[in-house]
């Protein structure tokens, strides 16, 4: 088993990224529920952030979403986060709620539209420079309905276009982070439907394009820690989106529907050096909290992606290479479920006392009363969603 003291010393380094739309309101077509003491703007987003990060204490990072988390002054917001121990993290672009974007936003048939979409992206890249961003992530709705629809070629050549212009807008130190997903909104064709697409697409825009792996963006089945080592052995994965699924993109909390999943993805990860800060893989959250509370959600989710980190940390990776090369099946998986079947939370519990947090990051937010002062304050405004 890899010592503990290398492994506590990884997990005290970690860097989780949350996500500005995971504190607001959010629900399904059927139904938004909005919650009581919801953040009315991004300001107040970050304060809710800041409970997460001083909680948990690896939570210092926080993704944006445009327009959602639009303000005056980026410089200003910047400064809120920075004051609160927070970094702004990934600037998410949107173009899939504006009528003009009905069939696409990069990839749609009138020049005019796509115009638009690419004025947004190039707009985002000015936001990056304002917040001190790194990353444009990027998502598309883009697709078809209905077979005949639109000329599929035609489209990746208007997306490829699309983002080979923003790509040269990019600075030196500013990378592009496409993601991709098998289906919704579209239900026939999705312009970036699977990490094949995207990966092509990055090879050829350059070094600083690299793809993001939504865990929840893959038809039922999929082998999604295959992609993360063949994108980590390619030095083109950019970003984790996590979440976790039963059925389609759920969005639930990470590591809630198949924590063996996360640990297989993640031992993947720490086998080929995806927590090496070099290797610029940010581990972010994309989550919407629909029916549960909002702040203690993220915190948990943190927490999952802590247990299965030290699980995979755990690994003991010499014993799993002799069992390999010895063709030694059983002894090989043995290896890895002695890590999975490990109980880490006392592992975890030492971290948080030695980086000077309470035990129990749950424990610690219920007894910061941040909770009751939300609900308290935050009365009347128009509560944050995915609308605003
Ligand atoms: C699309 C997605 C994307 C975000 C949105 C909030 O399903 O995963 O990452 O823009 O959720
Ligand atoms: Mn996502």
């Amino acid at each position: 088993m890899a010592d503990h003291a290398t492994v506590k010393t990884a997990l005290k380094a970690q860097v989780i990224e949350t996500p500005s739309w995971g504190y607001g309101n959010s629900g399904t077509r059927f139904k938004v529920f909005a919650q009581q003491g919801v953040p009315r703007d991004p300001f107040e987003k970050l304060d809710d952030a800041a409970q997460v990060h001083a909680a948990t204490g690896v939570a210092p990072f926080v993704s944006l979403h445009i327009p959602w988390d639009k303000v005056e002054d980026y410089a200003a917001l910047a400064a809120h986060a920075e004051e609160r121990g927070l970094t702004l993290g990934a600037i998410n672009s949107n173009t899939f709620q504006d009528d003009d974007y009905k069939l696409g936003s990069v990839a749609h048939p009138d020049p005019k539209v796509r115009r638009k979409a690419v004025d947004h992206l190039l707009e985002c890249v000015d936001i990056m420079d304002a917040t001190g961003s790194r990353d444009l992530k990027l998502w598309f709705a883009d697709g078809t309905n209905y077979p005949g629809q639109d000329d599929i070629v035609a489209r990746q050549d208007r997306l490829f276009e699309a983002l080979s212009e923003v790509y040269a807008r990019l600075g030196e130190d500013q990378r592009m982070i496409l993601e991709y997903k098998f289906f919704e909104p579209a239900f026939y064709t999705t312009d970036v439907p699977d990490w094949g697409t995207s990966y092509a697409h990055c090879l050829k825009l350059g070094d600083r394009a690299r793809v993001v792996v939504d865990t929840g963006h893959h038809a039922p089945g999929t082998n999604i820690e295959f992609i993360v080592a063949f994108l980590l052995r390619e030095r083109k994965l950019g970003a984790f989106d996590f979440n976790s699924r039963f059925y389609a993109d759920d969005d639930l909390m990470v590591g809630s529907a198949d924590p063996f999943q996360l640990f297989r993805i993640l031992h993947e990860v720490a086998k080929n050096g995806g927590f090496a800060p070099e290797a610029q893989v940010a581990f972010m959250l994309d989550q919407c909290h629909n029916i549960e509370a909002k702040i203690p959600a993220v915190i948990r989710s943190v927490m999952n992606v802590q247990e299965a980190t030290a699980k995979a940390l755990l690994v003991d990776t010499d014993a799993l290479r002799c069992a390999q090369q010895a063709g030694d099946v059983l002894g090989a998986n043995a290896v890895l479920m002695d890590a999975y079947n490990t109980d880490v939370r006392p592992l975890l519990r030492e971290v948080r006392e030695e980086m000077g947090l309470h035990p129990d990051p749950l424990a610690a937010y219920r007894a910061s009363g941040w909770q009751e002062r939300i609900v308290a304050e935050r009365v009347g405004g128009l509560q944050a969603g995915w609308g605003a």
